[in-house]
């Protein structure tokens, strides 16, 4: 690999562990857990795994270490940190039992049923330390869904020794992490499943998952983009910037790059949905701030839109569903030559209702909503283009505007790929080495079925708490692809959270007077303030 001048420095940064962590530990058993809801079905589905203790580490003398041979998926899309997991994973291994050794699977979960795998050594490893990307072992979306494929999975570990596995993920990768680790405590095999939360779009949170990592360095980089257009819009004068940005279901990016810098509109899904706001109610207010601007004579803006924004809006959410349930049931959809044949095919096994929101919608948006879902059930709201639709909304609504005398030209923008391999913030790169190093710490202690946690994100990292959550403790019964399922449940925007009432009490000044802030890029090297400052979500969350 041929490394840049600051990723050969970056290399050399040493992530801080919580101070708890630093010499020999021993486990804390807290108490039982409950799933969040559907207790009694969720119980019934992981009889192994369910209701047991949560778990934390204090500094030890003793250590009763195993012999451990890990193997780690990276499972979902890129995330910044996802090498530290994996090196803290390591160094905690090596510390434990040189004899230790790790393994990382091929592709995502694809490398566990096709056996494809290699060893993480040292060398390797020291390679990837503090960068960005997922590529030391790559990831992919495929989901492990049958018994036969669990038994692959078995198989494969046992042909290679392996009595454990961490799964690096978000919520659907860790569902299927908990689904696996009940599978095999059922089968009696012996091989362990810890997971880690992963995503950029911060939306696995609860009370022991303070936030997902990847979130803190993706938003600091759309930030610091959205800084730089929010620059050349106040200097040029002349454009409205339209700017979707990833985070597929919840709007927490949106939020956390809003409080960064200052748009003078953010859309909060979440808001949208608990108000039941229809993309003509959307479109009207934005119309109405941009005719606010330019009546005192600023003909430029800028909108942040979260990306899943379409699922969020009654009619099109409801219409989602039912296309979803679609094209689960009737796969001759995909086999259909024409657009019409497919756009026929669908609206006549839709509702009456949901039949005339699709006829309304633009052709081309249409069959954006119906394209190919993920393996997990999930819309592709990333290939959505709401951007391009509200600008298109928003001028047809100013053209016929008697009362807009001023000038209304968009740009849009789509910020997502570019900050999910970004090298990972000081908050990243601690927060992830230190994830990895409880993983490795909670199979040493025997554990399964659980997830590795680190609490008080907000302080320094010597002030953080390690240790592991019940998977089943975060789990709800689902609607996915068409089928009742245990899933672990997301977080959305809490709308009596602080994060969001701080945004509510300033969005009103920041719609009409440019109030912007420009946050410029990452900083590695430099003032503690500038360079370890967690992101202003959990700040905010946690402030006393
Ligand atoms: P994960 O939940 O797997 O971390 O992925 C999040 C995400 O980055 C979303 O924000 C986005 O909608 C999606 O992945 C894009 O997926 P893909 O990489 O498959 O295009």
């Amino acid at each position: 690999m041929i490394k840049s001048p600051l990723q050969k420095a970056r290399s050399r940064y040493i992530p801080k562990l919580p101070k708890s962590l630093e010499k020999s530990v021993s486990l804390v058993t807290g108490e039982v857990s409950e799933s969040i809801a559907d207790q009694k079905a969720i119980k019934a589905m992981f009889p192994h795994t369910y209701g047991l203790p949560l778990v934390t580490f204090s500094p030890s003398d003793i250590t009763e270490n195993q012999i451990m041979n890990v193997g780690v998926v990276l499972s979902g899309g890129q995330a910044p940190g996802g090498h530290n997991v994996i090196s803290g994973l390591f160094d905690a291994l090596k510390k434990l039992n040189k004899k230790n050794q790790l393994f990382g699977f091929i592709g995502g979960p694809d490398g566990l049923l096709n056996n494809s795998f290699i060893e993480l050594d040292e060398d390797i490893v020291d390679d990837y330390r503090n960068t960005g990307g997922f590529d030391i072992i790559g990831s992919g979306r495929t989901k492990i869904e049958d018994e036969a494929s669990y038994d692959r999975v078995i198989a494969n570990c046992l042909k290679n020794n392996i009595n454990a596995l961490v799964i690096v993920g978000g919520d659907d990768s860790n569902t299927n992490a908990c689904v696996l680790a009940e599978y095999f405590k059922e089968r009696n095999v012996g091989i362990q499943v810890i997971g880690c939360p992963k995503t950029i779009d911060g939306d696995l949170k609860n009370d022991f998952i303070e936030t997902s990592f990847g979130f803190d360095t993706a938003c600091k980089v759309y930030s610091e983009l959205i800084g730089n257009i929010q620059r050349d819009a106040n200097s040029a004068k002349k454009y409205w910037h339209f700017i979707k940005l990833m985070g597929r279901s919840a709007s927490h990016i949106s939020l956390e790059c809003a409080l960064k810098t200052q748009p003078n509109i953010a859309i909060i899904s979440e808001e949208i949905e608990k108000y039941k706001l229809t993309l003509n109610k959307i479109v009207g207010q934005i119309a109405e701030i941009v005719k606010k601007r330019a009546n005192k004579g600023e003909n430029f803006g800028t909108v942040l839109i979260p990306e899943g924004l379409v699922e969020f809006m009654p009619s099109i959410k409801k219409l989602i569903a039912e296309l979803n349930d679609i094209l689960a049931s009737q796969p001759e959809y995909y086999l259909l030559k024409t657009s019409q044949e497919k756009r026929t095919l669908i609206t006549e096994a839709l509702s009456e209702e949901s039949a005339k929101v699709y006829s309304s919608l633009p052709a081309s948006f249409a069959k954006q909503l119906s394209l190919d879902r993920d393996p997990h059930g999930n819309v592709q709201v990333s290939k959505i283009e709401t951007e391009k639709l509200l600008i298109d909304m928003v001028a047809d609504r100013l053209d016929k505007d008697q009362s807009f005398h001023g000038k209304f030209n968009a740009q849009n923008h789509f910020f997502g790929y570019e900050g999910r391999c970004a090298a990972p913030s000081n908050f990243d790169a601690d927060y992830c080495y230190s994830l990895g190093y409880t993983a490795a710490l909670l199979i040493n202690a025997g554990k399964t079925g659980y997830m590795a946690f680190i609490k008080n994100t907000a302080q320094s990292p010597e002030n953080w708490i390690a240790g592991g959550v019940p998977i089943t403790m975060m789990m709800n019964l689902e609607r996915r692809n068409g089928d009742v399922k245990p899933v672990i449940q997301k977080a959305l925007v809490d709308l009596k959270g602080k994060p969001f009432l701080r945004f509510r009490s300033m969005r009103k000044e920041w719609a009409t007077n440019t109030s912007y802030i420009y946050p410029g890029p990452i900083q590695y090297f430099g003032p503690s303030e500038v360079c370890d400052a967690p992101s202003e979500t959990l700040f905010l969350e946690q402030e006393t």
